[in-house]
């Protein structure tokens, strides 16, 4: 049926921008490929190619392998294209979304392997920066992981975790995790690949600026990535990221999602979150 339930989505107070009359109840529509512009294609084009020649050397090599499954960097994909491709790979689909969804169906189409993609793009004016995730941040940033078979499952894990957190109340918490993975997450490569740190979260891959700052600023601290202090650790949705955590390995995410997370939200909730910049007693850097 169209015509979805109305959006409760947390973190703004801004309406959002798409049009969610266009949705059917578990919030997916059709992505309404007529509709994009010349403008539309050519700014996905030059959101491309400005990001593709920031890659190497930032980007994890799993990524930068991945990204060509795209197709081609010239207009925005269809997303029946993409599927193609991607579900061969790891019985993943995309779905379009009008935008931001609320967590439960969010989770809910995760679980189901899945993954929301926003159908609309920027405007011109808005190259540099937007406040909501849009068709470049949801598929540049986000599907070429999907290829990834360990990235794939860790992202299924993680909607079915949020469906029990969200009935154990836990929704923030789990999200903290999604935020410094998913979106923020850094990953030390083995020295078959340089050996260096590199990105892997997705709201890294899809910013110039936060692409090169995660990996190479002085500023931010990076620490290795731990369960239960990325989960206690608050976090900026409008600056660049004030501590990054670092894994070691794809693996290592999806090893998480074997936690039994019902105990150790109990845990938590004793204990004071962490400011987005604060070391605790006896944590040192990453170099
Ligand atoms: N909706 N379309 C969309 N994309 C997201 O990344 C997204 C969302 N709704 C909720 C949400 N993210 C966050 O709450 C994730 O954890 C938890
Ligand atoms: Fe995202």
């Amino acid at each position: 049926s169209m015509g979805a339930a109305p959006v409760v989505y947390g973190q703004s107070d801004r309406p959002p921008r798409g049009d969610y009359s266009r949705a059917h109840s578990d919030y997916t529509c059709t992505q309404d490929y007529a509709a994009y512009t010349a403008q539309d294609h050519d700014t996905y084009h030059r959101l491309y190619e400005r990001q593709s020649a920031l890659l190497p050397g930032r980007a994890s090599q799993e990524f930068i392998a991945a990204l060509p499954s795209l197709g081609a960097k010239e207009r925005i994909p269809r997303f029946e294209e993409v599927n193609e491709r991607l579900f061969k790979a790891t019985g993943w689909e995309i779905v379009g979304v009008p935008g931001l969804i609320p967590e439960v169906p969010f989770f809910s189409l995760l679980a189901q392997r899945k993954f929301p993609v926003t159908d609309w793009i920027r405007k011109p004016e808005e190259f540099e920066y937007i406040v909501e995730p849009d068709i470049f941040h949801d598929l540049f940033g986000h599907v070429p992981l999907l290829f990834n078979p360990v990235i794939a499952d860790f992202i299924q894990a993680y909607g079915q975790g949020g469906l029990k957190a969200a009935e154990l109340g836990a929704c923030e918490m789990l999200s903290r995790l999604y935020w410094y993975t998913i979106e923020f997450g850094l990953i030390r490569e083995g020295e078959k690949h340089g050996g260096g740190l590199r990105a892997y979260g997705a709201g890294i891959l899809s910013s110039a600026g936060e692409l090169e700052y995660s990996v190479r600023s002085p500023e931010p601290h990076r620490i290795p990535l731990e369960l239960a202090r990325t989960m206690r650790t608050l976090y900026k949705i409008d600056t660049y990221q004030q501590t990054y955590f670092v894994i070691d390995s794809m693996q290592q995410l999806l090893d998480l999602a074997s936690v039994d997370l019902k105990p150790l939200y109990e845990e938590l909730r004793q204990q004071p979150t962490i400011g987005a910049k604060e070391l605790l007693p006896g944590e040192t850097l990453l170099a």
